[in-house]
C-alpha cells in the first residue's frame, strides 16, 4: 500500500523550487504525493491531511518565519483527530540559521517529528519516512546489498 504524503509551503512563502523536487523524489519513492503547492495556510494543511488520510505531512519554509507560520499547528491537527500524524518540517527555517541544533530543538518542541536544514537532500526525507512509517524493503530492496557483495 503506498503511503500518503502531504507536501506545502507554509505562511506566504512562495519558494516552489524544494517542494517541486521533494514531490519528484517522493513519488519515485514510490509515495503518494499531494502537494498543496506555495502560500499554504495551516487549515489548508490540516484540510488536505483529512481529505487524503495523510500517513505524513511535510512542511516546508525558506524565507525565515516558519515558527511564526507554525505556531499551534500541532493543536490543529489534534483537534482534527490527526494528533498522530508524522509531521516534518524542513528548509531555511530561521533568518541567519546559526545554531541549527538550536533551530531543531525549537521546532521538536513545537511538535514536528523530524526537523530538517536547508541542506538536506531528497533521499534524507525519504529514508527517514521509510523508517518512521515502518514501510517494509521491498524485495528488490533487500537483493540490493547481496548484489553489492559480489
Ligand atoms: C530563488 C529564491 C527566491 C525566488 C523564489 C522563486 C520561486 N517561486 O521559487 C524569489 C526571488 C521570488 C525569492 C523571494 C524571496 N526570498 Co528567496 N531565495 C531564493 C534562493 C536564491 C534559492 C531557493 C531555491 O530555489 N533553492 C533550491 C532548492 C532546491 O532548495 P531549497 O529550496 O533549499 O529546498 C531544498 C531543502 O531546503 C530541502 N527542503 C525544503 N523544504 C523542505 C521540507 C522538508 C519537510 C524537507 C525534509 C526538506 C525540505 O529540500 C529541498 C530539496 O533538496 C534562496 C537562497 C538559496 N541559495 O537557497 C533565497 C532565500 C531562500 N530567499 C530569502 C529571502 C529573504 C526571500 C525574500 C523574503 C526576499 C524579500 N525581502 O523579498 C522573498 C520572499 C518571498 C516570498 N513570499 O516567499 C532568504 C531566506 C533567509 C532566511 N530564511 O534566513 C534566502 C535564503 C536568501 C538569503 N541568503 O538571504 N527568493
Amino acid at each position: 500500500m503506498p503511503r500518503t504524503v502531504i507536501l506545502g509551503v507554509i505562511g506566504s512563502d512562495a519558494h516552489v523550487v524544494g517542494i517541486t523536487i521533494l514531490e519528484q523524489a517522493l513519488e519515485a519513492a514510490g509515495f503518494d504525493v499531494v502537494n498543496l503547492g506555495v502560500q499554504t495556510s495551516q487549515p489548508e494543511f490540516v484540510a488536505g491531511a483529512q481529505d487524503h488520510g495523510a500517513d505524513a505531512v511535510l512542511v516546508s519554509s525558506l524565507y525565515g518565519h516558519a515558527e511564526q507560520d507554525t505556531r499551534g499547528f500541532h493543536h490543529r491537527l489534534t483537534q482534527a483527530g490527526l494528533g498522530d500524524v508524522t509531521t516534518y518540517i524542513g528548509g531555511n527555517l530561521a533568518v541567519g540559521q546559526d545554531d541549527f541544533a538550536e533551530t531543531r530543538e525549537t521546532f521538536r518542541e513545537m511538535g514536528f517529528d523530524r526537523v530538517f536544514d536547508a541542506e538536506t537532500e531528497p533521499e534524507e526525507a525519504i529514508a527517514a519516512l521509510q523508517q518512521d512509517l515502518e514501510i517494509p524493503l521491498t524485495e528488490t530492496d533487500a537483493e540490493e546489498p547481496a548484489r553489492a557483495t559480489l
